[in-house]
């Protein structure tokens, strides 16, 4: 398996909470190595495309606004297998459920809000990474 790369967020609820060092402890543990790394506020029409896929769910417009409430981390990352391997640190989209030992299982609940606050996002499929490096990181080579 060839070595790839995903892009990685730490959301704005995870830079408010001091807890972007924690996200890259674990993900330099396992061994993926970031080859960019931006803290950046996002804007509506780059989330417009990031979020694409969700256009016109009820989960929608609290979703953008919530990525819009702070400044967020992204990152690429690379090493083997890194896509899935990320989705597993991350643990499931929903932060109550998430399994302990994953990043969304161990730092994250459930805050009473319209969308989950569940800390990272991070690329599901080599195609999406592919989609999503281009849209955060359209200078790296
Ligand atoms: P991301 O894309 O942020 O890594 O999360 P997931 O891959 O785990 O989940 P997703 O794309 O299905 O959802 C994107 C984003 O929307 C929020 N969301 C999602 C929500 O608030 N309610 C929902 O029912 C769903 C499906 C959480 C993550």
């Amino acid at each position: 398996m060839a070595s790839e790369r995903t892009l990685v967020l730490v959301k704005p609820d995870g830079v408010r909470r001091g807890l972007t060092g924690e996200v890259l402890r674990r993900i330099e543990a396992k061994g993926y190595r970031p080859v960019a790394l931006e803290l950046r506020e996002a804007t509506p029409e780059l989330l417009a495309e990031h979020y694409a896929e969700h256009q016109g769910k009820p989960f929608y417009d609290p979703l953008v606004e919530f990525m819009l409430s702070g400044p967020v981390v992204a990152m690429v990352l690379e090493g083997e297998r890194c896509i899935e391997g990320f989705r597993s640190l991350a643990g499931a989209t929903d932060p109550t459920t998430a399994a302990p030992g994953s990043i969304r299982g161990d730092l994250g609940r459930d805050w009473g809000e319209k969308v989950q606050q569940n800390l990272v996002h991070g690329s599901d499929s080599p195609e999406s990474a592919a989609r999503e490096i281009g849209l955060w990181f359209p200078n790296l080579g």
